[in-house]
């Protein structure tokens, strides 16, 4: 068991994955996608009460910690994984949809955010023998949507570095492979991020509107509304909208426009509260805000059955 009182660094989350795909085998299978560049091993979990393999259901996608520096976005991956296979409220949402759940999507960055760096948000890779002084790539402007056009940079150095080419990092390849495989059933994608209370969607690099926004914004409400039901008062309501014109910035490359481009018809980039410390939730938050985003994911699930 994780506890929720505290964050866990890389090799105690990993040890609950495998954990998890050890004591559950008929529900749980773990995917070793890849090693990333300092040589941790990029893991994720496949949750399905039939043969993931028969592709009968819809499938939900869910990333956390692209950003390195985003702690609390992994214990929101973690309490999912938990309340579908050791603490089953919504049996619904086991029956009926197939998960893939990527917890820790930079584990690198999260090392480096943990032990030396609180604010990293790259991935750790030296791209070229050039960025060993500044190693690191933006994983969420590393998509190939609109790769290197706007708010990223082509700066080793920058923070929203979009490296030297699309895809060019395992850990952004990973969440393209995951899509494609399973794209013509993927009903949900969601890339947990920290902070500002908002659940965004595309078009994330001009605000333009997709085909689909009056769903992504019911949708998008829906879930906002299911998260105040369990949040705080104190805590600021979330904000749903474009993510361009909620955030106030454009940017490419990143993978909610990216998933919804290649098409899932619903893709999220989900901003957790900041609890008025930004990106370092106090640690007494962090069950608070697992378990009031389960309920987002939850709504979320359940609309996109229907739209589908
Ligand atoms: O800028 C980002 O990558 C995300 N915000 S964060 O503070 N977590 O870095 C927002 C991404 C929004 N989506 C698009 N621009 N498409
Ligand atoms: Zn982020």
């Amino acid at each position: 068991r994780l506890s929720y009182t505290s964050y866990h660094d890389w090799p105690v989350i990993e040890e609950y994955i495998d954990g998890i795909a050890h004591r559950y085998p008929d529900l749980v299978k773990l995917v070793n996608a890849g090693r990333t560049f300092e040589g941790r091993n990029l893991k994720y979990l496949k949750i399905s009460t039939t043969n993931f393999e028969d592709a009968s259901k819809p499938v939900i996608v869910i990333d956390a910690a692209i950003h390195a520096r985003e702690w609390a976005t992994i214990p929101v991956a973690t309490w999912a994984i938990h309340k579908l296979v050791e603490d089953v409220t919504e049996p619904d949402l086991l029956n009926n949809f197939d998960w893939i759940i990527f917890p820790v999507a930079n584990p690198d960055g999260y090392t480096f955010s943990l032990n030396t760096q609180r604010f990293w948000r790259k991935t750790r890779s030296i791209v070229s023998p050039n960025t060993e002084r500044c190693p690191g790539v933006d994983g969420n402007r590393n998509y190939d949507f609109h790769w290197n056009t706007v708010g990223t940079s082509t700066n080793p150095c920058a923070e929203n570095y979009g490296g030297p080419k699309a895809f060019s990092e395992i850990e952004t390849r990973i969440v393209r492979d995951i899509l494609d495989e399973h794209l013509s059933r993927i009903s949900l994608y969601l890339t947990i991020h920290s902070h500002g209370s908002m659940i965004l969607y595309p078009w994330g690099h001009d605000g333009s509107l997709s085909h689909n926004a009056l769903g992504l914004h019911t949708v998008g409400i829906e879930m906002a509304n299911a998260i105040h039901t369990k949040a705080l008062s104190y805590f600021p309501r979330y904000v749903v909208g474009n993510a361009a014109l909620v955030l106030r910035y454009a940017a490419s490359g990143a993978s909610e426009d990216y998933a919804h481009s290649v098409g899932v018809p619903l893709s999220y980039t989900y901003e957790l509260p900041g609890g008025g410390r930004g990106f370092f939730l106090d640690p007494i938050y962090i069950k608070q805000v697992a378990t009031e985003t389960w309920e987002g994911i939850v709504a979320g699930a359940r609309k996109s059955e229907i739209l589908f």
